[in-house]
């Protein structure tokens, strides 16, 4: 009902809705109109009310609710439904968890605050409540697992992309899945995946971006290779105008891989913001450390390095880093 109410307000913006009008779209009474509507402003709307014009919708909170979410994210597939939690141990387990118990395509799941969040290679993920976007994706995409370093691409590329539109500032993506501003990484992206042989269940890309937390308010550890967008734009940011301009990019990129089998947009959009690609590059292994110069993003999105012997060769996966970025050691 609530969400119903909302949405009459949300559609009338600038404009007043009366009591009578709304009691009538939605088909209670003019008493349970206002009380839902004292429901919204004890979640933080700004709702002008004046009697005989009725109730007007000055302004929004910053909450990510899941119906709000789902009225405002206006994709055909990424976002219809979102699962939200105030806090779980990883997005992307509760995603993996609700992929294999059925979950549809396009599932987003969002948290205030995580106490597992995961990085690569069991790496921690900082996630502190309110002060970012901690979300997972589930995706159903018929493709071989072979090529799931794909999806990383087309989410970094969204990530990108959406920041900028946002941000206006200058946004480099770190091959393969880290989103940088200022040299400082912003936004770290974790894909995962159940596959059989040569079919794939599900994919689950999940997004850790930093918001609104100040450089003082990141942990000691990452202190000096973290940021985060208000620090970057210099004032707090609505994480629901990010995570709506994410995923509208996303899905935009993704939808084009999956129906049209093209992914050159997003590794366009991936050399055009790599912050990777001309430059030294140190690449980490299991058996090797290899220092290298950056030439070029395959089809498959694979790095392709010339190293100092000549040599020339494409690295799947494995750690990264940049010179000149923060975290090159
Ligand atoms: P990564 O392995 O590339 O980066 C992990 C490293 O990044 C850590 O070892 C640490 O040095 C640094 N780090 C940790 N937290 C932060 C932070 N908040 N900001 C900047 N640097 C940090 C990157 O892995 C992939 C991260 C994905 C996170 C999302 S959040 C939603 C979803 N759920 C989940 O558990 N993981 C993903």
């Amino acid at each position: 009902m609530k969400k119903q109410i909302l949405r009459a307000l949300k559609n009338n913006k600038e404009n007043f809705i009366s009591g009578e009008e709304l009691s009538h779209q939605i088909g209670v009474t003019r008493t349970a109109v206002w009380k839902h509507i004292k429901g919204l402003k004890e979640d933080g709307y700004e709702i002008e009310s004046i009697s005989r014009k009725g109730y007007r919708l000055l302004k929004e909170p910053d909450i990510l609710d899941a119906d709000i979410l789902e009225i405002e994210i206006k994709n055909r597939y990424i976002g219809n439904k979102v699962i939200h939690f105030d806090q779980v141990e990883s997005t992307n387990t509760v995603a993996k968890r609700m992929a294999s118990e059925g979950a549809e395509e396009g599932t987003v799941v969002i948290a205030e605050e995580q106490i597992g969040g995961r990085g690569r290679l069991g790496r921690n993920w900082i996630s502190p409540k309110k002060k970012g976007i901690w979300m997972s994706i589930i995706l159903r995409p018929l493709i071989d697992p072979m090529e799931a370093a794909k999806i990383t691409q087309i989410a970094a590329a969204a990530v990108a992309n959406g920041l900028m539109n946002i941000t206006h500032k200058f946004v480099g993506i770190k091959w393969p899945n880290d989103i940088i501003i200022n040299n400082k990484k912003v936004c770290g992206i974790l894909t995962e995946m159940s596959a059989e042989l040569n079919c794939m269940n599900y994919i689950i890309v999940g997004i850790g971006m930093n918001v609104n937390m100040t450089n003082k308010e990141f942990p000691e550890e990452i202190e000096s290779i973290a940021t985060s967008i208000r620090e970057c734009i210099g004032k707090e940011v609505s994480r629901k105008e990010i995570i709506k301009e994410v995923l509208h990019s996303f899905e935009e990129l993704y939808l084009d891989f999956i129906q049209n089998k093209n992914i050159q947009k997003s590794l366009d959009l991936c050399k055009d913001y790599s912050v990777t690609l001309g430059k030294e590059v140190k690449i980490k292994s299991q058996h090797e450390e290899i220092i290298a110069y950056a030439m070029d993003i395959s089809e498959d999105g694979q790095l392709i390095i010339k190293k100092s012997t000549g040599e020339i060769k494409k690295v799947l996966s494995g750690e990264v880093s940049v010179r000149g970025i923060t975290d090159y050691v």
